[in-house]
């Protein structure tokens, strides 16, 4: 067992883990080099490349948990859905019913995932816990629909109001993939998995329960491995949250997070919740944050810490490092 899947079984630790989001990333000038002579879907597609990124932050930082380098967009690579990346994902947008009837899943055609996570767990410290990914179904759709990222995901919240037969059928295309996909990177190696909601948030608390933590709790039943579901911007659909059947939860930084662990559950793990934004400021004013950020968490097992939502490109490394270093020092 490892720090964070102990954590993750609620067990009693020496000190909280620690990793974030967006590790393996542009804020790192290790990546920014590789970046110069690899394109980014040739790095996720060359596993020797892909597994060098994913381990990048972590022998320069010793974070807790290793994330595969890759994105959520590129299993739909492998289902036939062509694409560009500038700096996100832009694609022809499609119909629910171009969506319902996209090919299942090629596992060959993402094998170059699964190398690069059994590259990885050979080479990360036994300690270091190594995690899969997925885009959770509404956050695949939303891209599927739009082409690209967007503010107001219309496209999105239109189909599910709808809420059409085809609706379904795109939605359980998506499901039933990505669990397989999880599925492959458990048997590659993953030993833990999270799923990725980052735009579920824009729709309204009826839809979230009835449609996205529906389709999340499908794509997770059943996995062989603990699993975290990060749905950012969802606080006013805390209370039912728990019934995706996740072993522990992401919060971002909108709600405290012992406000965000009581109304999600209390026999889950929490992982959260510190703004990015803090990461910008000062070595000093970030430890304060982690200090505060521990009490609120503090004599409770169960604490992933980490940031609200991804680490931004413009975090400054010794930022980064008073970071951990706060968090290491707390215990
Ligand atoms: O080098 C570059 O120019 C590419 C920037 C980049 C990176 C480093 C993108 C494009 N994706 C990634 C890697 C990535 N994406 C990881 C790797 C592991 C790690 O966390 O270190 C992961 C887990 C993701 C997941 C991902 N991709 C999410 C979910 C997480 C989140 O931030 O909410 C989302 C929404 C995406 C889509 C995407 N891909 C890339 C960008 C910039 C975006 C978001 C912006 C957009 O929608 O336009």
């Amino acid at each position: 067992m490892t720090l964070l899947l102990d954590t993750l079984a609620l067990q009693p630790v020496d000190r909280r883990p620690v990793w974030v989001m967006r590790q393996a990333g542009r804020y790192l000038p290790e990546y920014r080099e590789l970046r110069r002579r690899h394109a980014f879907q040739d790095a996720i597609r060359d596993p020797k490349v892909a597994s060098e990124i994913t381990l990048q932050p972590i022998r320069r930082f010793g974070f807790d948990g290793a994330i595969m380098f890759a994105d959520i967009m590129t299993p739909l690579e492998a289902m036939g859905v062509d694409m560009t990346f500038d700096p996100g994902p832009k694609l022809r947008p499609m119909t629910l019913v171009e969506i319902a009837d996209l090919p299942d899943l090629d596992l060959d055609r993402v094998e170059h995932v699964a190398e690069t996570l059994r590259i990885v767990r050979r080479e990360v410290p036994d300690e270091v816990t190594v995690i899969g990914f997925a885009g959770a179904p509404t956050t695949l759709l939303a891209y599927l629909l739009e082409g690209s990222g967007s503010k107001e995901y219309l496209p999105l919240r239109t189909a599910m109001h709808e809420g059409t037969p085809e609706l379904d059928a795109a939605l359980a295309k998506l499901t039933t993939n990505m669990h397989a996909y999880l599925a492959m990177q458990i048997g590659a190696g993953a030993q833990l998995v999270q799923l990725f909601d980052s735009w579920a948030g824009i729709l309204p608390r009826d839809l979230l329960e009835s449609r996205s933590y529906v389709a999340a709790r499908d794509v997770l039943a059943g996995l062989d491995a603990p699993t975290i579901y990060f749905a950012p911007g969802t606080g006013h659909a805390h209370k039912s949250m728990g019934e995706v059947g996740a072993t522990a939860y992401g919060v971002d930084w909108r709600v405290p997070i012992d406000v965000a662990w009581d109304r999600i559950g209390s026999d889950i793990a929490i992982q959260g919740n510190l703004d990015p934004a803090i990461l910008l400021t000062d070595p000093d004013r970030i430890r304060r944050c982690v200090a505060r950020l521990l009490e609120r968490t503090a004599g409770r097992p169960g604490h992933i810490v980490s940031l609200g939502h991804g680490i931004d490109r413009h975090t400054p490394l010794e930022n980064v490092a008073a970071f951990i270093d706060a968090v290491r020092e707390a215990t």
